[in-house]
């Protein structure tokens, strides 16, 4: 139903990007999308990159008027970077092109995808296979976003833990949405003394050399029942956004519900969330182990995703490698890092989870218009109405 791509290397010109299936009649301006650039880009224990970037989305196609048309959106988000590298990263052949990295970086893609793409130039595998990708993602999302919130869905996250330490206690999803809408903590945490332990975990870690990961929660509210569906393996949402969210660079895991990481599972009885009425119409759950899906489907509780995000993998203190081209021991190649990019991640996570639910949405109450799909939603939702 929505399908989009990203281009783009991440000391190249710029990031590029394309959604297509966004009905007509979306109001969207660029700073729609530079609110969860602006986001993405915030959090303790990012590199020195991120004062180099202040990224700015250029909207470069399937907008008029401030409105979307239902052509393909396309969209360019220029890297300031690309000004120190444009030797090292030129489209055109060059006469004094930069020395070959051989050394791949253990975590990274570097030794599976220089052999895969029959590369001895590392530089050609590191500079697509860069997280910097995300922030197109983030750019691509932020659509998905707004075309959820015409029908009150609305998405946030917050950060559980890095490194060993973690939030005290956990957050309902309303909370979680109404942080995000006011100034972000440095680790966009809602636990606040947790937040303070976790920055002093992350000034050790690069005092060391060394990086940090951690646990993230992303909710998402209002979610109509019966997004997804039973009756095909492709077609189960919490299958869907599992895969969206595991193709972010560094995410290891992901489950649903609040129980999914525990180290204590429950009986049954104690885990599944009985069924209750208010009236003929509104049915809801005292608990919402099940994250919100149910059978592959929304049953209209809040989807609670929560993902793991590995320590990165750009080290300051190098790890153990082969040389490629000489069969030499070696440390791997040292490249700029952040030391923890958990809090960036939410937001990226945030921006899949918005084009998995968006895709879904149209698929079900689809229309070539907003007026289209609104008048299907309503047809619809009328039956059952879960909102909070
Ligand atoms: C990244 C390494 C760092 C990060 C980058 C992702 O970049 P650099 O090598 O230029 O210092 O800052 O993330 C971003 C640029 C971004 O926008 O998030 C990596 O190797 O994946």
């Amino acid at each position: 139903m929505l399908s989009w791509l990203t281009a783009g290397e991440s000391h190249g010109e710029q990031l590029t990007g394309i959604v297509d299936g966004i009905p007509a009649h979306l109001p969207l301006d660029e700073e729609d999308i530079n609110y969860e650039l602006r986001r993405r880009q915030f959090g303790y224990g990012r590199g020195d990159r991120m004062s180099i970037e202040k990224d700015e989305i250029r909207i470069t196609g399937g907008v008029r008027y401030g409105l979307t048309t239902g052509a393909p959106i396309s969209l360019v988000l220029y890297n300031r970077d690309y000004e120190q590298w444009k030797d090292k990263v030129s489209i055109t052949p060059t006469e004094h092109p930069s020395a070959p990295l051989t050394a791949p970086r253990p975590g990274h893609s570097d030794f599976a995808g220089a052999v895969k793409y029959n590369q001895n130039d590392l530089r050609n595998v590191i500079e697509r296979a860069s997280a910097r990708e995300t922030a197109m993602r983030t750019a691509l999302g932020a659509i998905a976003k707004k075309l959820l919130s015409v029908f009150g869905i609305q998405i946030g996250s917050h950060v559980l833990q890095i490194g060993s330490i973690q939030t005290s206690h956990s957050f309902s999803p309303l909370e979680v949405i109404q942080a995000c809408k006011i100034d972000p903590t440095p680790l966009r945490c809602l636990d606040r003394e947790a937040e303070q332990k976790m920055m002093q975990a992350i000034d050790e870690a690069k005092s060391q050399g060394d990086t940090l990961g951690g646990i993230i929660e992303v909710v998402a509210i209002n979610v109509p029942i019966g997004l997804g569906s039973f009756v095909q393996w492709y077609r189960r949402l919490d299958g869907r956004i599992a895969q969206a969210i595991l193709s972010i660079h560094a995410i290891k895991a992901v489950g649903f519900g609040s129980q999914v990481f525990s180290s204590s599972p429950l009986m049954g009885s104690q885990f599944h969330d009985e069924i209750h009425g208010k009236d003929d119409r509104h049915i809801y759950r005292a608990t919402n182990s099940a994250g919100g899906i149910e059978g592959g489907m929304s049953n209209g509780e809040p989807i609670v995703v929560r993902l793991m995000m590995k320590p990165l993998a750009s080290l300051g203190q190098p790890l153990a490698t082969i040389d490629l081209e000489t069969g030499e021991k070696r440390q791997a190649l040292r490249e700029r890092s952040d030391v923890c990019a958990v809090p960036a991640a939410g937001v990226v996570a945030e921006a899949m989870v918005a084009l998995v639910l968006a895709d879904a949405l149209v698929e079900k109450v689809g229309g070539d218009s907003i007026e289209e799909m609104k008048a299907h939603f309503e047809s619809w939702r009328s039956k059952w109405d879960t909102s909070i």
